[in-house]
């Protein structure tokens, strides 16, 4: 436990706990007006009423206190801050009294933008202790982003840092929240927790949040909630139009991150499970905060990047933190792959069980070197197919299963309680194996969303439209002959890069604000370490010599308004867009353009003009010809 005064390692000097660390998980919190802290009230809800933050918390701290919750991996390697479950309910329930002196009460909504760390993860926990809802945008989405989420979801404040630390780099967290709040009435208080030791500018909202920290109470009652109470919700992209705040709720997400976290990475008690992904994304919520803290386990928190300082990077972190689950992404495995087996070999992976890939189609040879070289053969590699829509993982193969029997880069089987199905163009049921077609899902699971926040029609709309009766999923799947899955990629017009989603709807809107582009279309085209980039195809408003320049521009613009990784890699100018009678933009043409698939172009007769295509074919020869040389 953490002594009054001292500096903890999770960086926050402490004041002295009251009532002698008092437990609070006893339900003595009388239902109306403030509980008096030193005395045992009434009892309004049994303890595990107060859904998530009692079960990832309270629950471990009662029965072993000083169980290490999380290992903080910072960026500067060798530098990892251990924090025991009684460390991190104290720095919760902290959190969660500032926010309440504050105004936060239970329904609001808080946006966190922080990197990955305790005080991270203690921000989503105490939102959710209070009954606030948390919206965490990933550290790296732009000011414009942050600001549309900040808007949609309608938060009253945002929790940061001055500034992240991420490959050696510094990234300006705080002066990002200043340009985006800017414009966000809805925000009152911005609470800023020190990262570095810089200084950035304070202003009126502004609220230092160790300090308040340092000063508020070390016991937090838990909010009773409901069992459909919201959690948190999480922005994602979608094939048409903004992000949108796909909605969680407390106790049927917590049971299927739980679950699945259990038994898909066969975590037992004592293990140390590394799951690397940003707390920005559904991974990161789901198996670095939520399912492995309701297990009691030890979850590995990784702020830096796989090549920082080196190449060896997470498989030095696996020997010195003795990891026993390592969950990445295939697009990280790619890249390292590249750098030989050396960075690998030159450390000691014995604490290894089981292996895990998620976020992206991972390509054979990716899952062998995975399997092979990093597992050593020895391991179980699990690749684990779901989406920010499901809360936790819905078809992957289980450690139990006989290890010969997993088929490489297959996600193989549906996890308890979930019922793939694969439909046709007709919208009929395939029956039968060694068939593909669209993934569904036939029946409701605990973790699934349950709505699209402020938009419960496009909920409906977006999922539940296309096959009436089944969950769509958006992405397409193949099952063998033997009846397992294998995941095919997207159907819409979501493309995926690095692993991360996005909407090439999101990037056509951003390149729309350049005067000079009046039309744009863009399609995903495989790309060797990032599964997926973006190619832009682009119409100038008239002939210029200066068509580089306004490229740069496009890249900029994208930048700005989404985030780098969404940055076109190609450009292309054409004189026209292929487009159908209607008006409508052939996509599907450009994407066989991309993916060199020119020889068949499918049914083009409703195109407005065919000639379109050879127009667009020369163009892009001409385009591949300049730059391969
Ligand atoms: C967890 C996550 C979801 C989309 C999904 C797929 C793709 C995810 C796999 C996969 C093939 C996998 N959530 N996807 N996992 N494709 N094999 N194992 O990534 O909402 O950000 O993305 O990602 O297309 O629909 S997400």
């Amino acid at each position: 436990m953490l002594e009054a005064g001292r500096k903890s390692e999770a960086g926050i000097t402490l004041a002295k706990p009251l009532a002698g660390g008092r437990p609070s998980t006893c339900g003595d919190r009388p239902r109306d007006g403030m509980p008096s802290l030193g005395s045992a009230g009434g009892c309004p809800a049994p303890w595990w009423l107060r859904i998530s933050t009692v079960n990832c918390l309270d629950q471990h701290v009662e029965k072993s206190p000083n169980r290490v919750a999380l290992i903080w991996e910072r960026d500067e390697p060798g530098t990892a801050v251990h924090v025991t479950y009684r460390e991190l309910q104290d720095l919760t329930c902290r959190l969660a009294n500032t926010l309440k002196k504050y105004g936060i009460q239970k329904g609001d909504r808080v946006a966190i933008y922080m990197s990955v760390s305790p005080l991270s993860v203690a921000a989503m926990l105490a939102c959710a202790r209070i009954g606030a809802v948390h919206t965490v945008v990933f550290a790296g989405f732009s000011a414009e982003s942050l600001a549309g989420r900040i808007m949609d979801s309608g938060c009253k404040a945002v929790i940061t840092y001055n500034q992240g630390v991420r490959g050696g780099r510094t990234i300006e967290l705080k002066a990002t929240v200043d340009e985006a709040v800017k414009n966000c009435p809805s925000i009152k208080h911005v609470f800023v927790a020190q990262r570095t030791d810089n200084k950035v500018h304070m202003g009126d909202r502004d609220i230092p949040l160790e300090e308040e920290m340092t000063k508020a109470d070390s016991i937090c009652i838990p909010e009773s909630m409901d069992s459909e109470d919201v959690l948190f919700m999480l922005y994602t992209s979608g094939s048409t139009g903004k992000p949108k705040g796909i909605v969680h709720t407390q106790a049927g997400y917590l049971l299927y991150a739980a679950l699945t976290h259990k038994y898909v990475f066969d975590y037992q008690q004592g293990d140390v499970f590394g799951c690397v992904a940003d707390i920005g994304w559904i991974t990161g919520h789901s198996y670095v905060v939520y399912g492995p803290l309701c297990n009691g386990a030890t979850s590995v928190l990784f702020e830096s990047t796989p090549v920082y300082p080196d190449p060896g990077r997470y498989w030095e972190v696996v020997q010195r933190l003795k990891i026993n689950q390592f969950y990445g992404a295939p697009t990280a495995i790619r890249l390292l792959l590249n750098y030989g087996e050396e960075w690998v070999k030159k450390y000691d992976r014995s604490s290894l069980k089981v292996l895990g890939s998620v976020g992206e189609p991972i390509n054979k040879e990716a899952w062998q070197w995975f399997y092979e070289v990093v597992g050593e053969g020895r391991c179980t590699l699990v690749d684990t197919w779901w989406q920010t829509e499901t809360g936790g993982i819905c078809i992957a193969p289980r450690p139990s299963e006989e290890k010969a029997e997993i088929v490489p880069a297959m996600a193989m089987r549906p996890f308890f309680g979930i019922v793939p199905v694969l439909m046709d163009e007709n919208g009929e049921v395939i029956e039968g194996n060694d068939v593909s077609g669209a993934l569904c899902i036939a029946q409701p699971w605990p973790g699934m969303a349950r709505t699209i926040h402020g938009d419960h029609q496009r909920f409906i709309d977006a999922y539940f439209k296309a096959y009436p009766g089944y969950y769509f999923t958006g992405d397409g799947a193949y099952r063998s002959h033997k009846g397992y899955y294998q995941i095919t990629g997207r159907m819409d017009d979501v493309i995926n890069i690095s692993g991360h989603r996005l909407g090439t709807a999101e990037i056509e809107d951003a390149m729309a604000d350049h005067p000079e582009v009046p039309e744009t279309a863009v399609v995903g085209y495989p790309h060797k370490i990032k599964g997926e980039g973006a190619f832009a195809f682009i119409v100038l408003r008239e002939e210029t010599a200066h068509a580089d320049h306004i490229k740069e521009e496009l890249k900029t613009i994208v930048a700005s308004k989404i985030a780098k990784y969404a940055v076109p890699d190609h450009i292309l100018v054409v004189k026209r867009l292929p487009k159908t009678r209607s008006g409508k933009i052939m996509r599907r043409l450009l994407r066989k353009v991309v993916t060199e698939q020119s020889s068949n172009m499918g049914d083009v007769t409703t195109l407005d003009d065919p000639s379109v295509v050879k127009e667009i074919l020369d163009a892009y020869q001409k385009y591949k010809e300049k730059n391969s040389s």
